[in-house]
């Protein structure tokens, strides 16, 4: 299977989220459904590695948490652009430091560590190299366009093992188990 650990979006987040995928000639839209924010990629692992990973992710204790959007960036520019993403309000060091448990478990799981620098996203859409080529004006142009972006506070009380397959028209991740985060406690119940 492949695998990935993220947080899913509660649907009006992303419906939200999808108000902005327009006006971009060339990007590969998200679907609205597809739209997440990845923990860590895993990629093809075998059931008896999947079930390590599960129960590593299984003993993952924290509060839940939140997180807001407030930016939009790329991966990449002019001909080597490769995404747009919405980028999520920093510092957030609950989201960081789940972020290094889940890296911490899927080590413990025997994956090898991630060497990449994490960077909080939820991808918007996706560019070929051939086809998928924008001029930096119209880059820009939706950049500024959209700079007003705002979302949130979003309230995360669970993070999911998605698996994924992929397909020529897109990717259908399934959710494979949920992992739930602490409820905080209420103020009294100290
Ligand atoms: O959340 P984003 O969109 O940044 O790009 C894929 C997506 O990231 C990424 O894993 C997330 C869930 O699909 N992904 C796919 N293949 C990958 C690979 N070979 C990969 N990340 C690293 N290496």
């Amino acid at each position: 299977m492949r695998l990935f650990v993220a947080l899913s979006l509660p649907e009006p987040v992303r419906e939200q989220l999808g108000a902005f995928e327009d006006g971009l000639p060339g990007a590969r839209w998200v679907p609205e459904d597809n739209l997440h924010l990845t923990l860590r990629f895993i990629g093809e692992v075998d059931g008896g590695v999947a079930r390590d990973i599960d129960s590593c992710l299984a003993e993952i204790a924290m509060p839940a948490f939140e997180a807001s959007f407030d930016r939009l960036d790329t991966f990449g520019d002019g001909r080597n652009l490769r995404a747009l993403w919405v980028g999520v309000a920093s510092p957030n060091e609950p989201l960081l430091r789940l972020q290094a448990k889940v890296e911490k478990a899927v080590v413990r799981a025997g994956l090898a560590p991630e060497s990449r620098k994490f960077t909080p996203h939820v991808t918007l859409a996706r560019f070929s190299r051939n086809n998928g080529r924008v001029p930096a004006d119209k880059m820009q142009a939706y950049l500024s366009q959209n700079a007003r972006l705002r979302i949130g506070p979003v309230q995360f009380d669970r993070f999911t093992l998605f698996s994924s397959v992929l397909h020529r028209d897109g990717s259908i991740y399934t959710p494979e188990a949920d992992y739930p985060l602490e409820r905080p406690l209420a103020v009294g119940q100290l």
